[in-house]
């Protein structure tokens, strides 16, 4: 008998539902008479239930029916969706809990109801309060909520905020390989680029020297070389991208404006301004190299800026600190060297004695230097060929050394030395692991 009674009880609980979402314009008499049918009730017409239900509507208007019981939770309310493809509106029907001080706030329904406030306005919304079994402050509402989508156009104060967090975060949030570099084969040759002796920071008066160079011009050079190293790479597939960054990068090292022995330069604006411009500028380039391959990213000091551009490059291995397909070898040390497969390459800036240029591979990486063929170190500093090591490339003892092109533009003072204007040119070296060395390109910006 007790179990009779509940499934009585939890009859006219949904029964009573049902009329109170009738009344809302949620729900028909013929919904009532399908439940009754569902628990047994022999059938009767419309009007006759609608009689029926006289007394309850007189006892329900003046408040004498509570609702608030504890066999409520039986209740089950219908659910629906309705698309009207038509007018692109969809028309949501279910169940809220709310703050009642939120029903009238439009993002709030449309969350409710699932839709997402950016995606989604709200046309018309209907809620009729149910009772307090929400959870906490909550009230329970029978809520009938129509939605189109936005506009295009229709920008919110959140497509604000994140256009300007974007604006600074680009590189970090859309990082580079969030699936597989576009132009990665595993077996694939590897492409090596050397930034060094760029000088950001270093002011040259053109009426004084021939050439004007500030910062600006220093960016710009060097992002000129990356699209024609870009439009280079075209149709073809690496296994890995070698970034050096071969010292002299930046052109002072401290707040005097001078090179880290004391040198006094002439200076374009500000160490922070240089540093951060320089920042901008690497994080860039990485972030387009990435797009082609994994990067690794080799760094060594230079004379003008041994001390800052160690704090540069880490401030740069920071930026890629979640991104495993950027590798920094980024210690303190002024001489790396990387293998890969038969080839070693040493890396310097090149302001040591000449005399241990082509020697400190050897006795530095003498196990790499024992299972390689092909050695080669690449070093700048010089600008170019003016030198007592008087060529651009020495061969000997097993070793290839290399002076590299840089696309600063002469000082004064080396203007006034009289040094030969320099090819600049950011150069590029495509190795086989097998076979070595298999071009050299020239990327001449000026
Ligand atoms: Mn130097």
């Amino acid at each position: 008998m007790e179990n009779t009674n509940n499934i009585e009880k939890q009859f006219l609980a949904r029964q009573l539902s049902l009329y109170h979402d009738l009344q809302n314009g949620n729900a028909t008499w013929q919904d009532i008479l399908n439940l009754r049918k569902e628990y047994g009730y022999p059938e009767i017409s419309v009007d006759t239930l609608r009689r029926s239900f006289q007394g309850i509507r007189d006892y329900d208007a003046v408040g004498f029916i509570n609702t608030n019981q504890n066999n409520n939770a039986a209740i089950t309310t219908k659910e629906s969706v309705f698309t009207d493809y038509l007018n692109r509106t969809t028309t949501s029907e279910k169940t809220i809990s709310v703050l009642p001080s939120e029903i009238n706030n439009p993002d709030t329904l449309l969350n409710a109801h699932g839709f997402n406030p950016r995606e989604f306005e709200l046309v018309s919304a209907k809620n009729s309060r149910w009772d307090n079994n929400g959870d906490g402050d909550r009230v329970r509402y029978s809520s009938k909520i129509t939605v189109r989508p936005r506009k295009d156009d229709g920008i919110t104060y959140e497509d604000i905020d994140d256009y300007f967090y974007k604006l600074t975060h680009t590189l970090r949030d859309s990082m580079i390989v969030t699936g597989t570099p576009e132009q990665y084969d595993k077996d694939g040759e590897i492409l090596e680029i050397d930034l060094q002796d760029l000088h950001i920071g270093l002011f040259s008066y053109g009426a004084e020297t021939g050439e004007d160079y500030d910062i600006k011009i220093a960016c710009k050079r060097v992002s000129e070389a990356l699209s024609d190293i870009k439009d280079r790479t075209q149709g073809r597939k690496f296994s890995k991208i070698i970034l050096a960054l071969l010292g002299d990068i930046l052109h002072t090292d401290n707040e005097q404006g001078t090179t880290t022995k004391g040198t006094r330069q002439d200076v374009d604006t500000r160490p922070t301004k240089m540093f951060d411009k320089t920042l901008d500028l690497l994080i860039d380039f990485i972030f387009e190299l990435g797009q082609i391959a994994p990067v690794d990213v080799v760094a060594v000091a230079g004379n003008h800026d041994s001390y800052i551009s160690y704090t540069l490059y880490k401030a740069l291995e920071m930026a890629y600190r979640d991104e495993p397909n950027v590798v920094f070898y980024n210690s303190p040390n002024p001489r790396k060297a990387l293998r890969y497969g038969k080839c070693l390459i040493g890396f310097c800036h090149g302001d040591q004695k000449n005399n241990s240029l082509a020697t400190w591979l050897q006795n530095e990486y003498a196990e790499d230097w024992g299972k390689t063929k092909y050695r080669e170190v690449h070093c700048g500093h010089l600008h170019s060929l003016h030198s007592d090591m008087q060529n651009f490339e020495e061969s000997q003892n097993g070793l290839i050394v290399r002076r590299l092109f840089a696309t600063t533009s002469a000082s004064a003072w080396e203007h006034r030395q009289g040094y030969p204007k320099n090819l600049k040119t950011v150069m590029c070296f495509v190795w086989n692991p097998n076979k070595g060395l298999r071009e050299i390109w020239y990327n001449t910006v000026d």
